[in-house]
């Protein structure tokens, strides 16, 4: 069949069902006659090591770590540490590299005497400690968490030269589980003057932001389960907010307090941080849902590539608007695309995983993938996420990412 053997698309790229179809001959090496598999490697000549308490990735896989880690100046526990979205597949972030973005460092709470208060224009205050809110009925979704300060190393004039991971890293995808705020709410009663909810943090920067009342009673979770065990210590132990699809920023970790009231509080994390100075000097509030957005993981920076020949380009996509309906790739620079293939089970408001297959003839490449969400919202060109910022403005940054493939096989990253 045609779209077995012949690219669909400028410099190699194939139709979507290509690796259904097509095996990728030459990846494998052919086995000669000498090397029979007869013949026992050492690992199979003793028995192997014990079972243990708790999982550790193999020694081999020791270089897949969170990275790069910024404090700031003088500081240790405020900063950031990235998902090394270079070295995984699928969707899932294991927990032990989830991102991290602290403010003020990671408390180390006491379960027992940690309590979540709402107060605020409610007709009853209500005190829930991790035990009163273990008994209620809980829910579980896969969805991803991304910092609203994510990927914005690419307003600078010229291309960063990092990690994919270094650049985007600021993602991540888990299962949350926990209980759905509203149902806490409701037993609550938020009065009819109680417009936002003001959540705060257990930690030294009470970091806390304003949510508007629909979201609370929509999806939001009070999450204390993230991949099916209690959320690390440095992603919210004992419990956080989680809001689905809305900038990071607002999943209040460590939650304390939720304060009903009548209109936002207008915290430092929505006035000076995480709003969008305009050119024109007026700076955007409340940007809430993430942008459309998608970005090739493999091959990207760090990464090497070997012979020419036929290779899977994969990558991640997602949207706060809801599913993705579709994810295109390029290969010569953003000329023509190719649909990819989207792996199954594509959820809500999480990481959705494409894949192309691309013959690369060993010359110098740009590709680039384009997402597509089910609100029809299109990923926009960088050009467009700039147009009319001010100078340095960089959260929310959702536009389109090229990597170059150079005839050496290293990838940098370039503006297309
Ligand atoms: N209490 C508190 N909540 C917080 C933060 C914080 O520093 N303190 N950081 C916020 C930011 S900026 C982001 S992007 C997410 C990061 O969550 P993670 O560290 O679990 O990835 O948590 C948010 N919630
Ligand atoms: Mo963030």
């Amino acid at each position: 069949m045609a779209h077995d053997k012949s690219p669909v698309a400028g410099n190699g790229l194939f139709d979507r069902r290509f690796f259904l179809k097509a095996g990728v001959a030459g990846s494998a090496t052919l086995m000669s006659a000498a090397a029979s598999p007869a013949e026992r490697p050492a690992w199979m000549r003793a028995p192997g090591a014990p079972m243990s308490p708790s999982g550790e990735p193999s020694e081999h896989e020791a270089h897949v770590q969170r990275r790069p880690i910024g404090s700031h100046p003088g500081t240790t526990g405020t900063g950031a540490a990235r998902t090394p979205l270079e070295l995984l597949d699928g969707v899932i972030t294991p927990s032990r590299l989830h991102f991290e973005r602290h403010h003020s460092g990671i408390p180390a709470i006491d379960p027992d005497e940690h309590r979540l208060v709402i107060h605020g224009l409610v007709d009853r205050p209500l005190s829930f400690s991790l035990e009163a809110l273990s008994r209620y009925q809980h829910v579980s979704r896969i969805q991803f968490l991304e910092c609203t300060g994510n990927s914005g190393a690419s307003i600078a004039p010229e291309p960063v030269q990092a990690s994919c991971g270094a650049i985007h890293g600021l993602v991540s995808a888990s299962e949350w589980g926990g209980v759905p705020l509203s149902v806490l709410l409701q037993e609550a009663g938020i009065k009819a003057s109680g417009k936002w909810i003001i959540a705060a943090g257990a930690d030294a920067a009470a970091m806390s932001r304003s949510v508007p009342v629909e979201k609370a009673l929509d999806d939001a979770i009070v999450a204390l389960y993230q991949n099916g065990e209690r959320l690390r210590p440095s992603n919210g132990y004992p419990m956080r907010l989680f809001l689905p699809g809305w900038e990071g920023n607002m999943s209040v970790k460590w939650l304390r307090t939720l304060k009903v009231v009548d209109q936002p509080a207008m915290t430092k994390d929505e006035t000076s941080k995480y709003s969008d100075l305009q050119a024109d000097g007026v700076a955007r509030l409340f940007t809430f849902p993430i942008g459309v957005k998608s970005v090739i993981t493999s091959p990207s920076p760090g990464l090497t590539m070997g012979e020419a020949g036929i290779y899977q380009v994969s990558g991640i996509a997602w949207s706060g608007a809801g599913r993705i309906r579709r994810v295109e790739v390029s290969a010569d620079g953003g000329k023509s695309w190719a649909d990819a293939a989207l792996d199954e089970h594509i959820m809500s408001k999480c990481l959705t995983r494409f894949r192309s297959a691309w013959r690369w003839d060993g010359s110098p490449a740009v590709i680039l993938s384009r997402a597509t969400d089910e609100a029809g919202n299109v990923q926009p060109t960088r050009d467009a996420v700039l147009e009319g910022r001010a100078n340095g403005a960089f959260y929310h940054y959702n536009g389109i990412q090229a990597w170059r493939v150079g005839a050496d096989g290293e990838i940098s990253n370039v503006y297309a």
